[in-house]
């Protein structure tokens, strides 16, 4: 990497202030301030970047495009200061100019281009592309208004628009010049030309300009630039367009405006799918355009790209590839779909039917009709060609069209070569019974590939206290491969490791501490256990699981006071989706439950409720580092792996957990005395719900203990809650508690009791964390991506990378 000194990077630092704002440079604002070092930073990545732009045309090294509906990048600022290697450099400059160093990280905005586990995979992804040397380009959007900003008011969530571009953003770079045009509506029709061919003619479209915004995402200290590119919908800038009218021009800026803040389900539909196809045919054709410029022919496309789908959300690039192949291209139906299938590979997220893609064929007809056709003949092949080889049953349940609607997962599919879900347990029951039909069909088409996280963000960065203590005692190989965290593990006797590790957990509790009084008016004790659930708000994850434990515990203290508990912090951040009534009701519990608990002299703060507001990147960066305790307790088959398991355990946190998603393989590497599991498995969950002999009113009437907790709800104990305590209470005794929360909570409250007991010894509790540390290095991203890299997309790093691995 290019040297950056202390003083060389002081002068231009001072300079380029002076120069854009013309102040001095300590009289200007955190915002200025940052906006400054931003600009200094671009000009000193640059030329990396534009290196490896064109090493990679010189090269044709095969290029890998990740298209995904969203990204959850975080502030940027630090991930680039730590991987171009002036962390210390710019920090120590800072400081000596008397600039706060932290103030200015914190002017960035964090940008909320996504709604959870997804989306930042997305950017984990892209951190790891970049680091192993795999040349990645993420596609995506490039929304005005990211997720909603929480807010709480009188414990109700209250959704504001998050205007994350108010400000300029130093790391994009707007493209105009590589603009596309995407084409909506109209008619369409094929007209036979003089060689007999028939092509498409169209009229009455609405174009849409796409116009691409790159941010550069740096490997970690090794020059390599890669690219994300955010695409933003505009007017087309001709003649034509000077009579559009206003209605259009709002119709046009709605494509990129907001993001679906729902991650399951999807309603809202006409913009969505709008999106949908802005994305995938903006993408697209920049990929096509990029290959026409290797001066190749069509058959080696899969060679030079690989084209990956992120959720069903992008599965229009399918369609829309064929659609260049065919139209502008002039290849055949069989020429064009084996390009393709050789091009794309698609990754499950998720089995909740709620969540799976389903577009009606009109809405699809009338949006793109030219797509609609290309969808329509490749139903009709797969329904011949399958209906020869397995008989027309199975032909026609995994056909891409029924009952008048497109299901996305079966076009993803059918067109891919490959298809991932994203932990062992997921896979299984993605090739068992969510696809299992398709599982007859293309035997060798499904793979899996369990989730990750970068450790440069997730330890280096948001946990710097720990990783000077694992430079000091297993030396820094850990910070090129993670998996060397294991070297931790021969630590495990070590009284001054141990020691130093209680204190590093302290001094990060510390800080999550003094953010909670200072931002939320509420005193927690550094010395109290820790207890974390962070993650969307949804029923199948159940918070309200938790919610019953917390009730069980305070009821239990609010009549002895000395009861043998340990004492606790229960830390929760979570949105709702805007229109998920239910969810929206179970934070508004957890509100009106902390003005209770936090505020009963009776039980000697031995409990705190902590709903820390608007859960975001930046937030969990602060509170991974402080938590003891990771609650993961999911109904089991239900979340495909989550992410945040593997950051809390990175960081040191204990699991409680169901055996559901990477859960299960956080248990195989720790082994049973360090982690806490508890519950049914994903079978029995499986058995118990087709035996329909589930009855919750049952359990309620008969479990003195449930019986408590639940007429809490409803007989004015928590003073806060409406008709939110009758509802809630209805959805488990009445409605049969679809999530099974009544049948798994003994088990999670003899679970918690024991976490209790573990927690009153330190120097054992410090054993276990130290190994779950130890042991998180195998979840790196970058063996994830590796692994993409050689199973899938067909890419191979450089050596030296690989031998790594
Ligand atoms: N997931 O965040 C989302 N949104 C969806 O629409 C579907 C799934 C989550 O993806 C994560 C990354 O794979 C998983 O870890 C998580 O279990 C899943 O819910």
């Amino acid at each position: 990497m290019k040297p950056m000194d202390v003083e060389t990077f002081k002068e231009v630092y001072k300079k380029r202030f002076e120069d854009v704002y013309a102040i001095q440079y300590h009289m200007g604002s955190t915002l200025e301030q940052f906006q400054v070092l931003g600009q200094v930073l671009r000009g000193y990545y640059t030329d990396y970047w534009i290196e490896n732009n064109q090493e990679k045309i010189d090269n044709q090294d095969k290029q890998v495009y990740y298209f995904s509906m969203e990204f959850l990048p975080g502030r940027q600022l630090k991930t680039y200061l730590l991987n171009l290697d002036v962390y210390d450099t710019v920090k120590t400059g800072l400081t000596d100019l008397g600039l706060d160093f932290d103030k200015i990280v914190e002017a960035e905005v964090d940008p909320a281009l996504g709604n959870g586990g997804l989306g930042r995979l997305a950017s984990c992804f892209m951190d790891s592309m970049a680091s192993t040397h795999v040349y990645g380009n993420g596609c995506g959007i490039r929304y005005q208004y990211g997720l909603f900003k929480q807010k709480f008011i009188d414990g109700y969530q209250i959704e504001l628009p998050e205007n994350w571009l108010r400000n300029p953003n130093p790391w994009e770079v707007r493209k105009e010049s590589k603009s596309v045009i995407v084409r909506f509506g109209g008619n369409v029709w094929l007209e036979e030309q003089k060689d007999g061919k028939l092509k498409p003619k169209y009229e009455h479209t609405f174009d849409v300009l796409a116009v691409p915004y790159d941010t550069p995402q740096i490997g970690y200290r090794n020059g390599v630039v890669n690219n994300l590119r955010l695409f933003s919908a505009e007017i087309p800038y001709d003649e034509e367009s000077k009579y559009i009218t206003s209605e259009q021009r709002q119709e046009v800026n709605s494509i990129t405006e907001v993001l679906y803040p729902d991650d399951s389900n999807y309603e809202g539909r006409l913009l969505r799918l709008k999106q949908e196809y802005f994305l995938s045919s903006a993408g697209i054709q920049t990929i096509v355009r990029y290959f026409k410029n290797l001066k190749l022919p069509w058959t080696r496309f899969p060679e030079k790209v690989a084209i990956h789908i992120n959720d069903t959300h992008p599965t229009l690039c399918i369609p829309e590839l064929m659609r260049i192949l065919l139209d502008e291209e002039d290849l055949t139906w069989e020429q064009a779909w084996n390009i393709s299938k050789k091009t794309f590979s698609y990754t499950n997220h998720t089995i909740l039917q709620e969540a799976m893609e389903r577009w009606p064929v009109y809405m699809i007809e009338s949006l793109i009709p030219r797509i609609a056709q290309i969808i329509y003949e490749i139903n009709a092949r797969h329904i011949r060609n399958k209906t020869e080889l397995y008989g027309s049953e199975l032909a026609y349940k995994t056909a891409p069209i029924q009952d008048d609607q497109v299901l996305m997962a079966n076009l993803a599919i059918i067109s891919s070569h490959s298809v991932n879900g994203v932990a062992k347990l997921h896979t299984e029951i993605l090739e068992r019974y969510t696809l299992s039909d398709f599982k007859t069909i293309y035997p060798f088409r499904f793979n899996n590939k369990t989730n990750g996280v970068t450790h440069r963000r997730w330890v280096q960065l948001a946990n710097e206290p720990l990783s000077q203590l694992l430079d000091k005692t297993i030396g820094e190989e850990w910070r090129f491969q993670p998996k060397e965290m294991r070297l931790l593990r021969s630590y495990i006797d070590d009284e001054s490791v141990l020691d130093q590790l209680q204190q590093v957990k302290l001094t990060n509790k510390k800080r999550f501490a003094k953010f909670v009084s200072e931002q939320m008016n509420i005193e927690i004790d550094p010395h109290a256990m820790f207890d974390v659930q962070i993650k969307r708000l949804h029923a199948y994850k159940r918070q309200l699981l938790q919610v019953m434990h917390i009730i069980d515990r305070y009821l239990q203290l609010r009549d002895n006071p000395e009861a043998k508990l340990a004492k606790r912090v229960f830390v929760f951040g979570a949105k709702a989706a805007p229109s998920y009534y239910y969810a929206k009701q179970i934070i508004k519990l957890i509100n009106a439950l902390a003005d209770l608990v936090n505020n009963d002299p009776r039980i000697n703060d031995m409990i705190k409720i902590v709903f820390v507001e608007n859960y975001s990147v930046s937030l969990a960066e602060l509170i991974i580092p402080a938590a003891d305790l990771s609650e993961q307790i999911s109904l089991a088959g239900k979340e495909a792996s989550g992410t945040s398991n593997m950051k809390l355990m990175a960081n040191g946190a204990l699991t409680i957990a169901t055996l559901d998603g990477a859960n299960v393989e956080i248990s195989n590497l720790v082994g049973p005395d360090d982690i806490f599991l508890f519950g049914m498995k994903a079978d029995e969950v499986q058995v118990l719900r087709d035996s329909h002999a589930y009855n919750a009113r049952d359990i309620y009437e008969r479990d003195p203990q449930i019986q408590r907790i639940l007429n809490s709800l409803i007989d004015g104990t928590i003073p806060g809650i409406k008709s939110e305590g009758i509802d809630i209470f209805n959805s488990l005794v009445t409605d049969n508690d679809e999530y099974f929360l009544l049948k798994d909570y003994h088990s999670f409250y003899q679970a918690q009791m024991k976490v209790d007991i573990n927690y009153a010894n330190k120097k054992s509790w410090t054993q276990k964390s130290l190994i779950n540390i130890a042991q998180s290095g195998k979840f790196s991203a970058d063996y994830t991506i590796l692994r993409y890299a050689s199973d899938i997309w067909n890419v191979a790093p450089e050596t030296e990378v690989l031998q790594q691995f």
